[in-house]
This record gives C-alpha cells, sequence and structure tokens, in this order.
C-alpha cells in the first residue's frame, strides 16, 4: 500500500463507518477509522497463520498468564505491519497527527508490573519471531487502579478501560467453554469398577474468549493473545435473577488483583485462577482433538508454560481432563502433564509464594483438589525410603493444611526457570534448593528481555535516528548489531548526535512536568529515574533518604559543588500496602518542600509523577540520564526497567541483584556505578542476626541528621508516616539494609555527579549503554524459551510469499 491509496482508504472508511468527512471528524472517530483500516488488514495473515500452524501440525506453546500489560498497541501494530511512516505522513497530510490518535487509545493495563510487562514483552518477540506461541489469560473488566494524588497521598480510581469499547479484541463465542465451580465430587465404579467422578450441585460459568492478534515485527505473522470473559450460561440464568446475585457472580473476573509480589489469599483470586486455567486447557485440548491425532502424542503438539504459581492449577486440570474426560490412565497422563508443563519463577519474596488452604481449595475446585491430593500423594509414595523423609516432608504438595503452589508446578513439569543469572542461582542453592536436590535436571535460567521495538524504535525516535545514520538499519531487526555504536566511542559527531536526542525528550519529558504537575524543570539538570512498583525492598526509601542528604547539604552550603538534578519517580502502591503508601506521601512532601525551596536555586528537584503506566515508561525513559536500580541484594528477581533505561543511554547505579549483574558484565565495572551489599553479604546478615541499624544511627552523624529529618518537623504534613518510617529502620531493625548501605550509595551517587561533570566521558558511557543493551532483547530471550523449553519451531513459507523474518 502506498501513501495515496492509504489516504484513499482511510477516506472511504470514515465514510462507511461514520458517514463523516476528516473535517467533522473527532479524534476518537479517527482512530476508529484508522484501528478499522489496520485490523482488516492483519486479519487475512492472522487467518493464514493460524491455518498454517494447523495444517503443518505445527506444536504451538501456551502462555499462561494471570496478567498482561500491553499498554497501547495502535504504534505498535503499525510499527510491525510496516506500515508506520506511511500512515503518519498519509494522516499528516490529510491534517491529523498521528500522535493525536494515539492519546485516545487507553493503556490495555491487565497486569501490576514486570511481570505482565514481561509476558507482553514475550508476546510482541514471539510473533516477530516467527514462533507459533499464544498467550491465555483474563479479560478483565477494570485494569490495574489508576492512581491520583489527594493532598500528597494516593488514591485510587477505578480503570474503565473498556468503556469506549476495544479495537483490538475479537469476541469468539463459538470457542466458549463451560468451567464448573465449587459443588461437591465423589467417586463412584463405573461397571469395571473404574472410579469416576460425580459432581452436585457448585455452579457452571461461561468463559467466553476474546482474541487479540499478536502482530509480528514486518513478518506477516499474527498470533493471539487469548483472554477470557465470564458469562453467565443462558440454562443457569434463572439462578441470577436478583441484582446483587448478577453482581457478585460477574465480579469474579471484573478485577485485577493490584498487589505485586504479594499473595492476598482471596477466594476470588482462587475462582480466577481456576477460571482461566480451565478454560484455556479445555481450549488447547478441544483444538488438539480437532486434529484427530493419539492423545498419546499431546506433548508434540502443545507446550503449556506456567507464569509464576497463578496458573500452576494446569497441572492438575490437564490431569482432570486426561483422565475423567478422556479415560487416560494416571500414569500416561502423568507422564504426558510433565512433559507439557513448565513453569517460570519470578520471586523470592516470602510474601509472594502462592498457598492456598485446603477448605478453600475444596470450596472452589474439589476436583481439582482431590486430583492435587492425589499427585501428593504419589509423590511421597514414590520417594518414601529413597530420600530423607525431612526432604520429602519439606517438598510435598500439600503441608499444613496448605496447597504450596510451586511445589505443585515444580513437581508437575520438567522445567523450572529463573529469571536472571543470580536469580535462577540462588532458586538453586537457597530458595528451592530441596527441589533442586530431587530433580538437578529441571532447572534452568532465562534472563529476561524487553521488546526493543516499542522501547527503542518507538518510544525514542529521535534515538533511532541517530542509531540508524551511523550504524545502518540492521539493529532494528537485530539488536546484537548494537554493537556496532562501539565504533563511534572517539567519534564526537556521533556523540554529540545521540546528546542531542537525549536532550530533545529531556526538553519534552519537562514539558509533560511542566503541563503534569506544574514544576519547573531543566532539561540541562541530570534527570534521575527511579520507576517501579512501591516496594520496601526495591528501596525507594534509600533514594529518598540520599535526596534529603544533598537538600540538607544545600541549605548548609548552597554553594556546593553538584550537578543540578531532577530526581524522577513514578511508582503505584498496593492499596492495601500501608507502609508503600506512607512512602508516597514522604516523597511527595519532601518534593513539595525542595520544589518551592528557593534558596536552593533550582539545583535539586524532586518529581512524582502520578499514575505510573507503559505510556508514561515509553515518555520517561528516553529521558533519563541516570537509572536507580538499588534493591536490596538477592531481592529483585531480575528487574526489566533496567534494561529499558540503559537501553536508551541512561547510566545505571546499582546494587548487584537481578539482572543487574548482567548488565554490569556488559556494560564493564567502569560504565555503571556499582554499590552496596552482595547477595553474599546480606545472608551472612540471616545468618549470623548481626546487623544493627541502632548502631549505624548512633554512630553515623549523617544518617542520623538524615533519618531525623523524618520525625524533627524538617520536613512539614508527616507526622504520622515520618515517624513509621522512622521506626521501620530504627525500632523494627531496618529489614532491607537501607542505612547499611546508605554511605555506599552516596558515594556511587558522588561518583555519578563527577562523571557527569566531564561531558564527553559522560556521552561515551552512555553510547556504551546503549550499545551493550542487545543482548537484552526478548528476542533473545523467547528463542531460548522455544528452543530449551517449549521445543517449537517458526513456522516456514511453504506458499506464496509468506516468509519468515529470521533472527
Ligand atoms: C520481579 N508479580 C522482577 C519480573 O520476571 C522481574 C503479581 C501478582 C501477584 C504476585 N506477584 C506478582 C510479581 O511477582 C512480579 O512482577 N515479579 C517481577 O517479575 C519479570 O523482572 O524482578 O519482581
Amino acid at each position: 500500500m502506498d501513501k495515496k491509496e492509504f489516504k484513499k482508504k482511510f477516506k472511504r472508511r470514515l465514510a462507511e463507518k461514520f458517514a463523516m468527512e476528516v473535517t467533522d471528524a473527532s479524534s476518537n472517530e479517527l482512530y476508529q477509522t484508522l484501528g478499522s483500516l489496520m485490523t482488516s488488514a492483519y486479519s487475512q495473515d492472522w487467518r493464514e497463520t493460524w491455518k498454517d500452524y494447523r495444517e503443518n501440525n505445527q506444536k504451538q506453546s501456551y502462555y499462561f498468564s494471570i496478567e498482561f500489560l500491553p499498554g497501547k498497541m495502535l504504534k505498535s501494530n503499525l510499527l510491525n505491519m510496516g506500515w508506520l511512516e506511511l500512515v503518519e505522513e498519509g494522516l499528516d497530510e490529510l491534517g491529523i497527527q498521528l500522535n493525536d490518535l494515539v492519546e485516545i487509545e487507553p493503556d490495555m493495563a491487565l497486569g501490576n508490573g514486570g511481570l505482565g510487562r514481561l509476558a507482553s514483552c514475550f508476546m510482541d518477540s514471539i510473533a516477530s519471531c516467527g514462533l507459533p506461541g499464544n498467550g491465555n489469560g483474563i479479560r478483565y473488566e477494570y485494569g490495574l487502579f489508576k492512581q491520583r494524588f489527594v493532598d500528597n497521598y494516593q488514591v485510587e480510581l477505578p480503570d474503565e478501560w473498556l468503556q469506549k469499547g476495544n479495537l483490538w479484541e475479537v469476541r469468539k463465542e463459538s470457542k466458549a467453554v463451560d468451567v464448573q465451580i465449587g459443588g461437591n465430587v465423589y467417586l463412584k465404579p463405573d461397571q469395571y469398577g473404574k472410579l469416576s467422578p460425580v459432581y452436585e450441585g457448585g455452579s457452571k460459568l461461561r468463559a467466553v474468549p476474546y482474541d487479540t492478534g499478536m502482530v509480528g515485527y514486518q513478518n506477516k505473522i499474527v498470533n493471539t493473545m487469548r483472554l477470557w470473559s465470564l458469562e453467565i450460561p443462558p440454562e443457569e440464568e434463572d439462578r441470577y435473577r436478583s441484582i446483587e446475585a448478577r453482581r457478585s457472580f460477574e465480579d469474579l473476573t471484573s478485577v485485577l488483583y493490584p498487589d505485586d509480589s504479594n499473595e492476598a489469599g482471596r477466594k476470588m483470586r482462587l475462582t480466577q485462577e481456576y477460571f482461566f486455567v480451565s478454560a484455556g486447557v479445555q481450549s488447547i485440548l478441544r483444538y488438539f482433538k480437532s486434529l484427530n491425532q493419539p492423545m498419546d502424542e499431546i506433548n508434540q503438539y502443545a507446550a503449556i508454560h506456567i507464569n509464576d504459581t497463578h496458573p500452576a492449577m494446569c497441572v492438575a486440570e490437564f490431569m482432570r481432563l486426561l483422565v475423567d474426560e478422556e479415560q487416560m490412565s494416571w500414569e500416561r497422563a502423568w507422564d504426558l502433564t510433565r512433559k507439557v508443563m513448565s513453569y517460570t519463577n519470578h520471586t523470592i519474596m516470602a510474601e509472594a509464594l502462592e498457598k492456598w488452604s485446603i477448605d478453600m481449595m475444596k470450596n472452589v475446585c474439589p476436583r481439582i483438589y482431590q486430583i492435587i491430593e492425589e499427585i501428593d500423594r504419589r509423590f511421597v509414595e514414590e520417594l518414601i525410603g529413597v530420600q530423607d523423609f525431612d526432604l520429602i516432608q519439606r517438598t510435598r504438595i500439600i503441608q499444613d493444611g496448605q496447597v504450596h503452589m510451586a511445589h505443585l508446578a515444580i513437581i508437575g513439569s520438567h522445567s523450572t526457570n529463573g529469571v536472571a543469572k543470580l536469580h535462577s542461582d540462588l532458586l538453586k542453592s537457597v530458595v528451592l534448593h530441596d527441589f533442586y536436590l530431587l530433580y538437578p535436571d529441571r532447572f534452568n535460567n532465562k534472563t529476561n528481555g524487553i521488546a526493543m521495538r516499542r522501547w527503542v524504535q518507538l518510544a525514542n525516535p529521535a534515538m533511532s535516528k541517530v542509531l540508524d545514520a551511523t550504524i545502518g538499519k540492521t539493529w532494528r531487526k537485530n539488536s546484537d548489531d548494537l554493537r556496532l555504536l562501539l565504533n563511534y566511542e572517539e567519534d564526537d559527531q556521533v556523540l554529540n548526535a545521540l546528546a542531542e536526542a537525549k536532550y530533545q525528550n529531556k526538553r519534552s519529558l519537562a514539558a509533560y512536568i511542566k503541563s503534569h504537575c506544574g514544576i519547573e524543570v531543566s532539561p540541562e539538570a541530570i534527570f534521575d529515574v527511579q520507576i517501579k512498583r512501591l516496594h520496601a525492598y526495591k528501596r525507594q526509601l534509600l533514594n529518598l533518604l540520599h535526596i534529603i542528604k544533598l537538600y540538607l547539604d544545600l541549605k548548609e552550603n548552597p554553594e556546593l559543588p553538584i550537578e543540578p538534578r531532577v530526581f524522577i519517580f513514578g511508582a503505584k502502591a498496593a492499596p492495601s500496602y500501608h507502609y508503600a503508601k506512607s512512602i508516597i506521601k514522604v516523597i511527595n512532601e519532601v518534593a513539595s518542600l525542595i520544589n518551592a525551596d528557593e534558596t536552593i536555586k533550582g539545583k535539586l528537584k524532586l518529581v512524582f509523577l502520578e499514575n505510573y503506566n507503559v505510556s508514561l515508561a515509553e515518555r520517561i525513559i528516553p529521558a533519563a540520564d541516570v537509572s536507580e536500580q538499588i534493591s536490596l541484594a538477592s531481592k529483585e528477581a531480575s528487574g526489566t526497567s533496567n534494561m529499558k533505561l540503559m537501553l536508551n543511554g541512561a547510566v545505571t547505579i546499582a546494587t548487584l541483584d537481578g539482572a543487574n549483574v548482567e548488565i554490569r558484565d556488559a556494560v564493564g565495572d567502569d560504565n555503571i556505578a556499582i554499590f552496596g551489599l552482595t547477595e553474599g553479604e546480606v545472608y551472612q546478615y540471616y545468618e549470623k542476626r548481626n546487623y544493627h541499624a541502632i548502631d549505624l544511627y548512633e554512630r553515623d552523624t549523617t544518617i542520623q541528621k538524615v533519618v531525623n529529618a523524618l520525625i524533627d518537623g524538617t520536613i512539614p504534613n508527616i507526622t504520622k508516616e515520618g515517624q513509621e518510617i522512622f521506626d521501620s529502620l530504627i525500632k523494627y531493625n531496618d529489614e532491607f539494609f537501607v542505612l547499611r548501605d546508605f554511605e555506599d550509595y552516596c558515594a556511587a551517587q558522588m561518583s555519578v555527579n563527577q562523571a557527569y561533570q566531564d561531558t564527553r566521558r559522560w556521552r561515551q558511557i552512555s553510547l556504551r549503554n546503549t550499545a551493550n543493551a542487545g543482548r537484552f532483547s526478548s528476542d533473545r530471550t523467547v528463542q531460548q524459551y522455544a528452543d530449551d523449553i517449549w521445543q517449537i519451531e517458526p513456522l516456514f513459507a511453504h506458499n506464496d510469499n509468506r516468509g519468515v523474518t529470521q533472527h
């Protein structure tokens, strides 16, 4: 399609859909028109991709995730379709700004943070690598809450993302399945004495899939992200006549649980989990049966991936369908289940390790509980006398009245992976050590990655242009080619061009900050960024204490030779996470104090941007000079904002945690500021129980001064919150070693300050960060999953020109 044709089609579609001309149409009508042109254009490829998989009996992977966090899809789809430039120019000629239409699309925010965003980066990469893989999740009516600040406190508003409809989804009524919830199940012998389940009571839920095309990068592949929506089956209408009954039914899948890395343990959450697990597994089996292949070979057609433990019931549901519905023997079914399933662990935080009480599970999915009980019984039976008794007790699925979901996922699958080298090592040596003893071959690492297309090509067109002009365009397909940039680290023209692109991005972020927060910030200042969920272990508090220190130092000596700095935060706190909300309040109050204080001559600014989400990340990241990755070593499984920021040329201040370790290896010690305890030192403290925060506080006058500012009235309006945080450090012994790492952190900050003063050197460091980021592409990550875990291959062209781009 050329520009002329696009304009013609666009005008025609607008006339057909709305009976309008461009000049009369609203942005929303124009957006709908463009979207409809796009979906009808890729639908053909979508159908053909699907047909090709089917006709080739292609093995497919199914990524089960309770969260997906795609953000906006308009530009990403345009880019992957190869339409971006053409549409941008064509619209411009019609007097329409593409970016105005982009604003219309709500962020699709069916996830909390890292885990959900990773799932969406994978969806983009799986399609872009031409791999046959699908997503399976929940179509929440409300996405992650919208964050507003009122009196500097976080308040949460509902995210009604579907209000204006959703362009990209297709409701597939014909593919609906029913999910049985609750009731009683007992086993009854049939005429041959085989036990089959008989269900009594309970209710049937109708699961209706909404499919969204996952468009591959200029390769004609369109995969499917399938999200299940809950409906009342027509035959059950009578039970839901009253408004309350209807409401409580519909509530089941209407909201995403807003806790990141925390297990809420509510019955509704368990229902959500079983709902999308059962619907997804049923639909995989139904598809497989339509292929008329022997059931025994299903592992050659399907790989089911369990993204964290939330979908761990896939193991039991798959067993249920094979044993109860397909009459397969337990042993054969179990062998297949383990071959089909694989599992990723995303966190070592104890409070995130999912456990369900037996009672609740019996209540929500009684048959699944029976099957888990049998898996557990056989697990113990097999190991007794072979393995140490205590080891068996520690690894069994059911313990102390609770079902341990990670145990189910590990025992019922052939692969368990962590998400960065350090994390995978910790799984083997500490967190899942017992399982490593039992199944050493199942453990492996798959370091996370990010969708380079979104995080450079879309988010940072200014830098992308410089890259094209410097190293050619191959980096757009093969991110390892970013390394070619290293040839230019002494080339002032390139260094300046990259710096100019950064400056441009900083100017537009400064404009956003001005219009959204009313705060004036200078694009000449260092933009220092920490963007991630608010969590004690991520240590936004450490960042804040350093800011308070700088402020107090500047108050004492306004001539202090520091580079002007703008500290930028973006973070949501779980609504029930009281401590995290207190941190937000205090950061906001410190911001009010600092930003209004003229005596420090604008050397310091603090901006907490409201409602951090994927779209805001796309604005902040290209403008960042410094990336804060300061979690307590051993706590952050991987991190992915660290990768996005380095890719966009930010210099990282980091602890040796998660993927920071691999970022350090990629750029070398001179191009990153490492500080703080190592994971080994943290474990030493745990073992010896010899950390005493109060000693540090009493000994170190700087720490005293800074920490006292929380309670001595220096910062207004934080009487309660300041005390709470003060107590967490002093009275409750600083669980995350903030004070222990404080001095080292300040030194690292100082070294960054100095490096920035040498402009040329800073630009070189920045260039080296971008140049070495290629390995963190999620294209690489999903290819490793495909090769090592799922054993799936790209579809090769067998007719016409449906070629597949190889990476
Ligand atoms: C890690 N979320 C990051 C990222 O691997 C890592 C959501 C609901 C309930 C419980 N937990 C969650 C997470 O655990 C999560 O997002 N984990 C994150 O996964 C991708 O990069 O280090 O914290």
